[in-house]
């Protein structure tokens, strides 16, 4: 598995298997064997209009892997203390994203795709939309 548990457990980029010969190039990505969950739900973003974010929540239990199979964009990640900006722009690389991650995702080139699996069906409970409600879950703070 490309992605390795660490005691600091945020997003990772994932290299993903690739077959590439003269006849082209061929990734696959197997739940619980390439990723670390088994994966219960596939979606894709596209036709996205220059300047358009997407994102802006975070989820409660959901991971995800999200991979850019065309085109490229920037996935801005916040876990409450760290933030980083990660650009998508290969077949050959996803991002895992655990739950608990504020993420924005913006920057969309024309021709992006933006593919997800995801470990859980569309659950809306499972979002955080509001930043204030996110920093309050993973800060424990409640006042
Ligand atoms: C995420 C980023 C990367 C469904 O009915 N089923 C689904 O599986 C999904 C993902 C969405 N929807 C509905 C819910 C909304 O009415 O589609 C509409 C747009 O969803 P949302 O505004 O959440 O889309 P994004 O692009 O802001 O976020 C999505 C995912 O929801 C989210 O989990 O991490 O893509």
């Amino acid at each position: 598995m490309n992605v390795k548990p660490t005691s600091d457990f945020k997003w990772q980029a994932v290299m993903l298997p690739v077959i590439s010969d003269e006849d082209g190039t061929l990734s696959f990505i197997e739940g619980n064997k390439d990723i670390p969950f088994k994966i219960a739900r596939v979606y894709y973003l596209c036709d996205i209009p220059k300047d358009m974010e997407r994102g802006k929540h975070a989820h409660r239990a959901l991971e995800q892997i999200l991979v850019a199979p065309t085109g490229q964009l920037e996935i801005f990640l916040d876990d409450g203390k760290n933030q980083e900006v990660i650009l998508l722009n290969s077949p050959r690389q996803g991002l895992y994203i655990p739950s608990l991650i504020w993420r924005e995702l913006r920057h969309f080139s024309k021709d992006a795709v933006c593919l997800v699996l995801a470990s859980a069906a569309y659950d809306e409970a499972d979002y955080i939309r509001s930043y204030d409600s996110f920093i309050k879950t993973v800060t424990g703070n409640t006042d």
